[in-house]
């Protein structure tokens, strides 16, 4: 162990980190011990304002005695249950209460244990939809630029990030991108949902003409863009999206991993902004970070397409070994009743306008281009210093850290998403404390 801080092993090298810097973080590293309600502890003791709930998972704040019970009563009980042809009672009660908060026309549910394997998930369920109906020749998949929906192969080629897809080959092919609906020089310092770029939902249109409809099997998207660096959808988008998909016969996919479990302020954006998509996928919230999990919610007709043949015969062959497993499902359990104790999938709504207010006063801090917002999602937009981009935002990211206070950053863009549990007080401390960085930043 390392002799100034015992909480930090002395040797980094083995651990190959994900989505980071190695080589400087190795150098310099930023370690997290602890971590309750509002707070992480840093390995030096420090207490650091958790400003994104971890990465946008964490909805109910940290080690809430709920969920920390709830785990350690089912390891004690059930550990580990096969998930093929057997089962466990609380995945069933999990995702009972899942329907209960579900969007409008959500009767299934499937587990998987990631953003990433929901998204898979959906468009194989999507594919496969097609083809139970008869309706092979849907193959194609359209995504949009900019998009996330994690990091396996069917979500890096419908997401839009370029770094993301450029190293890993000819990626799936049938796919289309939609363009993305960030339009700074029409929408800069919106507060809330953008009145500009209705239209970008009729590119829809475009594609389906080059490709004609009967080829085409879903559109995903995120209601609103969250890794990309916080892109609001234009006001009337998503409901043009859905006409354009049901004219068409194509399933609307809304990638709700970010979105979902009250970020917005309501369960889920697909109530935030009124419309209903066919598949809805959820992960992060779901376990509210705890242990992985996420899932994968369907109508009727979907699923009901599928439960056709031999009864004894599989219906989807695809799941995982730890779909639905028992320490996930009790730590969503738990966290779906913290969620309803607490008020927390609504409570955004209430603090939206504070949120929004304290935000928009960055406005006219150094370096502040635009400045984003949506329910409990914040997004400050820097100048990228010349020939340097995502440095600026980088070095904000540094010294927020070190000065107590937990950002992320996207290229040269603050992203904000604190736990549900929020203080008005919080938020203070939050925007006065990235007042001060963007101060001293160069
Ligand atoms: N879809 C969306 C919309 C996401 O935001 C995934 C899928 C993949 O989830 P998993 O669980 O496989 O990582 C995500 C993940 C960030 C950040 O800071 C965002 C994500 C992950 C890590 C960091 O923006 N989103």
């Amino acid at each position: 162990m390392n002799q100034q801080f015992p909480n930090i092993p002395n040797d980094l090298s083995a651990f190959w980190m994900p989505f980071s810097a190695n080589r400087q973080f190795k150098k310099a590293p930023r370690f997290l011990v602890a971590a309750k309600d509002m707070h992480y502890t840093s390995a030096d003791g420090r207490k650091i304002l958790d400003g994104t709930a971890g990465l946008w998972c964490v909805n109910a704040g940290h080690a809430r005695p709920k969920i920390v019970e709830a785990i350690q009563r089912q390891a004690e009980e059930l550990d580990y249950a096969p998930a093929f042809q057997m089962a466990h009672p609380k995945v069933f009660e999990l995702a009972n209460r899942l329907i209960d908060i579900a969007p409008k026309g959500m009767e299934h549910v499937f587990f998987t244990n990631s953003g990433s394997e929901s998204v898979e998930t959906a468009l194989k369920i999507a594919l496969a939809y097609h083809r139970a109906k008869g309706d092979g020749s849907r193959f194609r998949l359209i995504g949009r630029e900019r998009g996330y929906h994690g990091v396996n192969f069917g979500g890096i080629s419908v997401g839009g990030i370029v770094p993301n897809r450029k190293m890993f080959g000819t990626l799936l092919t049938g796919v289309d991108h939609l363009p993305h609906t960030h339009l700074p020089k029409r929408n800069a310092f919106t507060r809330g949902v953008p009145e500009h770029g209705v239209e970008l939902a009729d590119e829809l249109e475009r594609i389906v003409g080059l490709h004609d409809a009967s080829t085409i099997a879903a559109v995903i998207v995120e209601p609103v863009a969250g890794s990309t660096g916080v892109i609001l959808p234009p006001k009337g988008y998503l409901k043009r999206l859905r006409e354009i998909c049901t004219k068409h016969g194509i399933l609307l996919i809304f990638d709700e991993v970010i979105t979902g479990y009250g970020r917005l302020g309501t369960p889920f954006a697909a109530d935030y902004f009124d419309v209903q998509p066919d598949i809805v996928v959820t992960a992060k919230g779901l376990t509210n970070g705890v242990i992985p999990m996420g899932a994968v919610m369907v109508t009727a007709e979907i699923h009901d397409a599928f439960m056709h043949g031999p009864e004894h015969m599989i219906e989807f062959f695809h799941g995982y070994t730890y779909s639905g497993n028992p320490m996930a499902a009790a730590c969503g359990l738990a966290t779906l009743e913290t969620y309803k104790d607490e008020g927390l999938l609504t409570r955004g709504a209430e603090l939206a306008p504070y949120w929004e207010d304290a935000l928009h006063s960055l406005r006219d801090a150094p370096y502040v281009i635009d400045v984003r917002n949506i329910g409990l999602v914040g997004a400050i937009e820097l100048e990228p210093i010349a020939g340097a981009p995502t440095k600026r935002a980088f070095s904000a990211f540094i010294k927020a850290f070190e000065s107590g206070l937990l950002i992320r950053t996207t290229g040269d863009i603050i992203a904000l998403s604190p736990p549900l549990i929020v203080e008005k007080t919080h938020i203070d401390q939050i925007v006065d404390g990235l007042r001060t960085i963007l101060n001293t930043i160069e």
